[in-house]
């Protein structure tokens, strides 16, 4: 019986694959939905201290091969996705959940991280070091030195298991210095990767989504080979106690395939869920469950990591 069944440091998910933050993960029924559908588990929306309305419509627009957004962090704000985590720790607490979220500013990064830290969440927690959509604010983890001085006030107080969204790097020495970083501190896991930040999709003269002059992260299958190679670079340089999740360009069972062959311990699904509805994790699954079967593979670890090369 071939099983899709993975671990996220103590945590296990009966499936592997799941919900990218940013898509069906808004709202509560949002939320339900992918909690009620074949995903292993889900993440909510980034959320900031304070609910945000986010960047002026049309802001997400599909695209031919993905798409193109400038959400600029709309959310409910913590307090709501930390309500909703808590009742689902008392209703089934055998489950696990991902709770995104960063700060506008260190600041707010620290008061949210500690407002989590002091409650009863028991789940994993995602730092977004990788937002590409808030005018004025860059990417965070693209500054290594921020990086590095925030993961270091960030692990003076938090004790629960704590992992980073990245953006994608394009250069081996980009990924050796970040690696050195994230090296440093006893992360449980990092994601790769967010969109990749400030495309351009024009349709006939016009940008296509209004915010920032149309520049916006893509996504879908634009993205997968950066992600793939995200995932394998992360994969070949951190410590073995700090596991990827796999993000970028999954439509089908040979995409979530790669991306654990890649290295990633979960994959998560973003632009074509939003396209396809929760009913995609059940179609994923069996293409990536008939995969595994054609090739002997009963579990995830029997192939993760595993690539070849071409000697
Ligand atoms: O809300 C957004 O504009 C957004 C976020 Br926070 C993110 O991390 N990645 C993205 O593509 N959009």
């Amino acid at each position: 019986m071939v099983s899709t069944a993975s671990q996220i440091g103590p945590f296990h998910f009966d499936n592997v694959l799941m919900n990218a933050a940013g898509v069906y993960c808004m709202t509560r029924e949002e939320l339900e939905a992918v909690r009620h559908s074949a995903a292993g588990t889900f993440v909510t929306k980034t959320a900031t201290l304070e609910a945000r309305a986010g960047n002026p419509e049309p802001r997400y627009q599909e695209v031919p091969l993905g798409s193109i957004n400038s959400m600029g962090l709309p959310n409910q704000g913590l307090d709501y996705y930390l309500e909703y985590l808590l009742e689902l720790q008392e209703t089934v607490p055998e489950k696990t959940y991902f709770l995104s979220l960063v700060g506008l500013s260190p600041d707010e990064t620290h008061t949210i991280l500690k407002k989590v830290q002091a409650s009863s969440y028991n789940g994993l927690v995602e730092l977004n070091l990788s937002c590409p959509n808030v005018p004025g604010k860059p990417q965070i983890a693209y500054d290594f030195e921020t990086t590095e001085h925030l993961l270091t006030e960030v692990f003076s107080y938090f004790t629960k298991p704590l992992g980073v969204k990245l953006p994608p790097y394009f250069d081996i020495v980009h990924f050796d210095q970040a690696a050195a970083v994230f090296n440093q501190f006893p992360l449980t896991f990092v994601n790769c990767v967010n969109s990749i930040g400030n495309g351009l999709y024009l349709e006939e003269e016009t940008v296509s989504i209004k915010p920032k002059q149309g520049f916006g992260g893509l996504g879908g299958q634009y993205i997968k080979p950066t992600a793939l190679a995200n995932v394998h670079a992360f994969y070949q340089r951190l410590k073995p106690e700090i596991q990827i999740i796999g993000t970028g360009g999954v439509l089908t069972g040979r995409d979530a395939f790669e991306h654990i062959l890649c290295g990633a311990s979960m994959v998560q699904i973003g632009t074509q869920l939003q396209k396809e509805g929760v009913g995609i994790f059940e179609r994923v699954t069996a293409e990536l469950q008939a995969i595994m079967a054609e090739k002997g593979y009963q579990t995830i670890e029997d192939f993760r990591g595993k690539l070849k090369y071409i000697d």
